[in-house]
């Protein structure tokens, strides 16, 4: 009767587990049921070495625990897409906003997760007043190591089993929690990501010592120092909108270019010509939080993490964020973009951050698709509709997505442009996915024009990152750039940023060297509110001087130099070019500059890990 028992809870547990899957529309059959499986397992074992009341009651109440936990997250999903994690129940806020609509998101269906505890409780107590069957002890040891080998070596076998096939990358970018779940199921997913919580927040938390935290003082009392720039763009759009929009995967190398004798960005390169101004040498800094890096990165001015996104680690930190400080000026702030909203943590961190809307997937009418989801044309076309609703002044940050990896799904009207040789390849599926962003770059701006937003929104324009397609120099000389190795190299670097301040004929090509960690800085300063208070680590680009840019892997440029660390990260081993001559130097030269690089780079995640600027916010508020 007590393997009945335990037959009949695992069972159970795994039609719930099942069922879960089933209402969310989450994968499940194979690799999820086999995990599942060795879960429950695994979970329950124990229960096997209780006598057999014991063991009933035990089993009566795991099955009571983990119907509630599936259940909540359950809700949790239904609204969210995504499941509760333990940032979340450390950011009451987050339940609160859900408080008002758990009745609406309940279904009659869900019942089903707890008819089978009454019937349970009943054999219970049924069952209660018969005699105890006398098992030794080493017989229910046996019974309960059973399930616990099989489970824990089935999750083993599956779970490497996936990695040697796959990597890793998906526990250490952890870029969305649907994928975790997908690989190590519900339980796993949960296992997974407590354990991380409590090695980061509750073990991790030792120190740091007050020298450490005075050398993080130091280097943002420097930043505050050289805040102080004098120019001419100081103020330019003071009390204006501002709207960002983060181009996906978009290089500096496509702009002016042609192919065969076609533009593959005419709307951008008649920006470019007219009243914008245009920084080729501007630098993506983004590491494993890809698209999340550079949200990070250009709305608060701190280095993304080692590993990881900053997004999905630190979603509880405090920051200086510029919707923050913009919602502090009396802007209404919003984020814009046409994907799930638990895609990178976005809607836990765009909450933390301030934005006081975000407009996700769900808020945007079916259109064209494009890559993966909506097309960025539609997308732009839909925001602008939400714009002209908004109060003013606004920040708007908008993510695009077309021209996402692999570049592949864009509607053949589009595909006009000419390859030659490299026809067929992955350069001309990305370089046709950037000719698609740029009719909708053309068309936002066209609407803009037309709603009137043209003529009293800053709007910022940049890239994320790389392509992530490896150039050799032939590709360079396709696209109309040098091949030697310098440029090579930073070809990955450099996307463009673009930028129209209304009211003034403000325009031209700057070519000094700048970051992403310098937007918000950027923008606080053209929008005339002093930012030497703040505690960001960039600086406003109009000193018109090449500014220091620190890629995440330890590589680093001021404009003069430019160093590129190793993979092993030993200083001797990396290479050190001038930029001017484009040719290697010794290493020693670049010395100063990597140990800039990596001070900046250790006083960020120090920042982070600690969670650095609540203390610091405090002190500087009182
Ligand atoms: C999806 C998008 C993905 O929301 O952010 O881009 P990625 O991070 O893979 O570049
Ligand atoms: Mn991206």
């Amino acid at each position: 009767m007590r393997y009945g028992m335990y037959g009949l809870f695992v069972l159970l547990m795994f039609c719930k587990f099942y069922l879960f899957a089933l209402y969310n529309d989450l994968m499940f059959w194979t690799m999820g049921a086999a995990i599942t499986l060795s879960g429950i397992l695994v979970l329950s074992c124990w229960t096997l070495l209780l006598k057999r009341n014991a063991q009933a009651v035990s089993l009566l109440v795991l099955n009571a625990l983990l119907s509630f936990i599936i259940f909540a997250d359950l809700i949790h999903f239904r609204y969210f897409t995504d499941f509760i994690t333990m940032a979340v129940l450390a950011q009451s806020a987050q339940v609160g906003a859900l408080g008002g609509s758990v009745s609406e998101l309940l279904q009659w269906k869900d019942l089903l997760f707890f008819v089978d505890l009454a019937l349970l409780l009943g054999i219970t107590i049924y069952r209660w007043k018969w005699l105890d069957l006398q098992q030794t002890m080493r017989t229910r040891l046996i019974a309960a190591t059973i399930p616990l080998l099989f489970g824990a070596l089935l999750s083993y076998v599956l779970v490497t089993g996936y990695i040697s096939q796959n990597s890793n990358k998906v526990f250490v970018s952890n870029w969305w929690n649907v994928s975790v779940y997908n690989v190590v199921g519900l339980i796993g997913f949960h296992a997974f990501e407590v354990e991380r919580y409590v090695s980061e927040q509750v073990f991790g938390k030792e120190g740091p010592d007050e020298a450490q935290v005075a050398e993080v003082r130091t280097l943002f009392a420097e930043k505050q120092n050289s805040e102080r720039v004098e120019s001419e763009f100081f103020g330019l759009a003071e009390g204006k909108n501002v709207l960002v929009v983060q181009l996906e995967a978009f290089q500096n190398y496509v702009i002016g270019k042609k192919v065969n004798g076609s533009e593959i960005t005419p709307n951008i390169n008649k920006l470019i010509a007219g009243d914008t101004l245009y920084f080729s040498q501007f630098h993506h800094q983004v590491g494993q939080g890809r698209t999340s890096d550079a949200e990070f990165l250009v709305n608060n001015s701190l280095y993304p993490l080692p590993s990881g996104s900053v997004y999905v680690r630190h979603s509880a930190n405090e920051f200086d964020a510029l919707p923050e400080i913009l919602k502090a000026k009396g802007y209404t702030t919003a984020a814009f973009h046409a994907y799930e909203k638990s895609f990178w943590n976005r809607q836990v961190m765009y909450k933390n951050l301030q934005f006081d809307t975000f407009y996700s997937i769900d808020d945007f009418k079916e259109g064209e698709r494009v890559g993966w989801s909506l097309g960025d044309l539609s997308f732009f076309e839909q925001t602008v509709d939400y714009l002209e609703q908004k109060s003013q002044p606004f920040y708007a940050f908008t993510i695009a997505l077309s021209s996402h990896h692999p570049y592949t799904k864009v509607p053949e009207r589009y595909k006009t442009l000419q390859f030659g040789k490299y026809e067929g390849t992955i350069l001309a599926d990305y370089l046709t996915s950037i000719h698609y962003v740029d009719v909708a770059v053309g068309e936002l701006v066209n609407r803009l024009k037309a709603s009137g937003l043209w003529d009293n929104t800053l709007v910022l324009m940049y890239g994320d990152h790389d392509s992530g397609i490896p150039m050799d120099a032939e590709m360079a000389k396709f696209v109309g750039e040098p091949g030697d190795e310098l440029n090579l190299l930073n070809m990955k670097n450099r996307v463009p940023l673009i930028i129209h301040i209304p009211g003034s004929n403000a325009k031209g090509t700057y070519a000094h060297t700048v970051g992403m960690v310098d937007m918000t800085p950027t923008m606080l300063h053209l929008l005339g509110i002093e930012g030497h208070s703040y505690y960001h680590l960039g600086r406003p680009i109009f000193d018109m001087q090449n500014h220091l840019v620190i890629f995440r892997a330890g590589s680093a440029t001021d404009g003069q130099l430019y160093f590129k660390a190793s993979i092993d990260g030993v200083f001797n081993k990396g290479t050190c070019y001038r930029t001017d001559t484009r040719k290697k130097v010794a290493i020693d030269q670049c010395r100063a500059l990597a140990g800039e690089a990596d001070r900046h780079l250790k006083m960020s995640d120090r920042t982070l890990k600690f969670d650095l600027l609540r203390s610091l916010k405090r002190e500087r508020d009182q």
